[in-house]
Formats: structure tokens, sequence, C-alpha cells
């Protein structure tokens, strides 16, 4: 344990702490509605930020001092940051990580070198998941950064480069299966387009779906179990990304024959981009069965871009943990910090003020959620603003009884509608402040 010297394990020391490097809501084994906190968050540590992220921006390059990385592409430098990052996963008592392909390991001269760069890595990581205890939450290839990838990964115009992303998917995947990966994750960085004049918009999705089935295949002969998602973003790098927000990714699998196979790792500041709440890209989701996991972060309403931060708002966290609890809480999904410290922040130890920040903004978020659930004033409220359908006219028309004919003898009898219940937004919002 040498690389974060000065750390000790993270301990909850409950809300009246000082220590700005222990938990004051993140209990991990306090029960709430039934499930430990543990349970119910399954906290998970990407990565790419985390042990790849340098603080570098379009103006400048990184600025973080990692002791433990050389700065070279090698694999032995790739094995170092195995060891950095499972001493980080352990001090912060995160039961998961999630990576890309070449997070972790660097890319070689041919396909086949790269595999065996990857394999090298995936058997420490193996071991290392072995000793800790930590699992793998998801994995994923990175077919974005590459120039290979300009035109896209399964939507490029070039065969050959649709034929290297299957290559790296199935890599990927065998390493995910190896690793115990309860998911397996698809972002589409680059699949999407500068320009419609130079797209042939309907080739690169049929083109797309054809990559999910294949993976599907591959899942099915191989054996891999785990969960397939897709992680919707508007934009960026693209002008426009085809899974741009939930319900295009719904529309897109349902069209074509893949949501049977498919649930959504929702982030948050992919829905800002989109013009959405979190709150409504998970209500969306959860609604069509196919909320499965979200990555945890949030932007900055100044700013028009995935600034990846960590979160710390209690209204976010409090909304999003309402929404998992809705539906019923994780299954193979978790809470993973897509977050990364500010360039300014350059020490090892503000990865950790990060996170612990973000997991007890979690922990906070669903004791909030957890007590406007006991006392049910909102649900209470929004059942009976829907009251009207629990009988009579409305009752005929939710079971398909009704008709335009009998509806308009229903309203010729009576001459007219009568709306007669506010929205009470105010005093909803109020309620809610009664609980942060
Ligand atoms: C980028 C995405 C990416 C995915 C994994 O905006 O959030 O980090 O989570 O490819
Ligand atoms: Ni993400
Ligand atoms: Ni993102």
């Amino acid at each position: 344990m040498a690389y974060f010297p000065e750390i000790a394990k993270i301990q909850y020391e409950g809300p009246k702490s000082r220590n700005p490097l222990a938990f004051r809501w993140y209990n991990a084994s306090e029960v709430i509605e039934g499930k430990t906190m543990k349970e119910h968050l399954r906290f998970s540590i990407v990565y790419w930020h985390t042990m790849r992220g340098t603080g570098s921006d379009p103006f400048g390059p990184g600025t973080a001092i990692r002791p433990w990385d050389d700065g070279s592409n090698s694999v032995d430098n790739a094995l170092t940051r195995v060891e950095a990052a499972f001493e980080l996963f352990q001090k912060l008592d995160a039961p998961y990580y999630a990576f890309h392909d070449r997070d972790v390991a660097p890319e070689g001269s041919s396909l086949r070198e790269t595999n065996a760069n990857l394999q090298k890595i995936a058997d420490s990581l193996k071991a290392h998941q072995q000793s800790t205890g930590v699992k793998l939450l998801w994995g994923t290839a990175n077919m974005f950064s590459n120039p290979r990838f300009m035109h896209g990964a399964a939507t490029t115009c070039n065969a050959e480069v649709f034929a290297y992303a299957a290559a790296q998917v199935k890599k990927a995947m065998e390493v995910t299966k190896d690793l115990g990966g309860e998911n397996y994750v698809f972002w589409g960085g680059r699949e999407g387009y500068q320009s419609l004049y130079n797209t042939d918009m309907k080739r690169e999705l049929d083109h797309l779906a054809k990559l999910f089935h294949m993976a599907v295949d591959y899942a099915k002969e191989i054996g891999f179990k785990g969960q397939f998602l897709i992680e919707p973003k508007p934009k960026e790098p693209t002008k426009h990304q085809y899974d741009s927000d939930a319900a295009a990714c719904i529309n897109f699998l349902r069209a074509y024959d893949l949501l049977p196979y498919f649930k959504l790792n929702l982030e948050t500041n992919h829905a800002t981009l989109a013009g959405h709440t979190m709150m409504h890209e998970m209500d969306y989701s959860g609604m069509q069965d196919a909320l499965g996991s979200i990555d945890a972060n949030t932007g900055d309403l100044l700013l028009g871009w995935d600034t990846d931060q960590f979160p710390t708002d209690y209204y976010l966290t409090a909304q999003t943990m309402l929404m998992i609890l809705k539906y019923g809480g994780f299954k193979t999904g978790g809470v993973n910090f897509d977050a990364k410290v500010r360039r300014e922040s350059f020490e090892p130890i503000d990865l950790f003020h990060a996170h612990v920040g973000g997991m007890d903004a979690f922990a906070r978020g669903l004791r909030i959620a957890a007590e406007i659930r006991k006392e049910g004033l909102i649900d209470q409220f929004v059942k009976n603003r829907y009251s009207s359908w629990d009988s009579g006219i409305g009752a005929e028309i939710e079971s398909g009884k009704a008709s335009l004919a009998s509806l308009e003898k229903f309203m010729l009898e009576k001459g007219d509608a009568s709306p007669n219940e506010s929205g009470r937004q105010e005093m909803l919002e109020n309620i809610f402040n009664l609980y942060i």
C-alpha cells in the first residue's frame, strides 16, 4: 500500500465529523428500505478519469501529479497503474470499478499485439480483483480516440474500420466476461455525424444495429451473462450522436429488435446536454424497463459541454435516488462516478476528496429519497391528481371501453369539462425542501 501513503482507509464518522476525508452520510452497512447502503448504491470508480485523466484541455497540457505514473505507454507502466488503482478503490471502500480497454492497456503496432497487451493487464486486474474483492461493474471498448475511428466505429463509411471495431468489441467482451463484469457498455462517441451532406444515415444506423446483434450473438456463444447497456449522449464529440437521449435509444433498440437485450446507462451531464433533467431520463427509461445503470456526475450551468464534475448537489442526488427506488433499485447497475477532478485540483489527494464527496452526496440523496417515500406526501399528491381516472369515465377510457362516439355522448350530456385541480408546484417544491 504505497501509492497513497498519506491516506488511510476512509471511515464513516457521522454528520458531525469535520474530517474532510471521512464519510458523513455513507455508512455502508446501515440498512435503508430493507437493504444496506452498500447494496443500494453499488459505487463504482472509473479508470479513465481517475487513473488516466491528466487535466489537459484544448488550451493546455495536463497538470495532474501522479507519482506512480512514468507517463509512458509501456505495459510495465500500465501494470503499476493497476496497483495504484486497486489501492485507491480499497481505501475508498468502493465495491466496483469500470474501464475502457484502452484505459487499462496500451495499443500495440497491430491488433494482435494490442490484444496481447490487454490480456496481460486483464490477468493482473483479475488477480487484484481476487485479492481485494473489488468487482467489475462494466467493461467497454474505446472506439473513439484512435484516428482510425474519425468517421465512427460501427457507423463509419469504411467497412474495414467496422471490422476493426467488431474485433475490438469481441476482445473487450471476452475480457469483461473473464473479469466477471456485470454489464457491458456501448457509448458511441463518434457514432453520429458532423454533416448530413456526407452521411448516409439509414446505412449507418443499420450497421450500428448489426454490430449490436453480433455482440448479442457472441455473448450467447461465450456464455457472457452481463447486461448490455447503451449510454445516451446527444453531442460531443460529434455534432449529432445517434444515441442522443433515452427516447432515441429506446426507439432505435425497438426498431432493430434489440430491446430485449439492452438497457440504458444514463449519465447526468448527458441528460442536461440533451435538454432534459436526469430525473426525466430515468423516469422515461424506468417506465420502459430500460433503466440499467447510471454514470453519476454533473455539468456546469454556465458551460455548455460535458464537464463531468463530481456530484455534490443534494437535490440532484435525492431526485436520482428517488427514481432508482421507484423502479426497484439497481440490479446489475450502480452509481458509477464518470467524473473528473478539475485541472486545478492536481494532487493525488484531490481524487479522494472528489470521491468521498460524491459518495457522501449520493448517500445523503438515498437517505432523503427514503424519507420522502416513507411519508409519501408527494406520491399521495400525484395519486390524487389523477383520481378522475380511477372510476367513472376515466376508468372507462383506461380500460378501453370508451370510443370517440361514447365520449361525445357523455360530453353532450355534461356540456363542458371542468378541471378543478391545482398543480401546486410551489407547494410540492416546498415539501421536497422539508427533507433536504
Ligand atoms: C463520455 C462518456 C464515456 C462513457 C464510456 O462522455 O460518458 O465516458 O461513459 O465510454
Ligand atoms: Ni459516461
Ligand atoms: Ni460523459
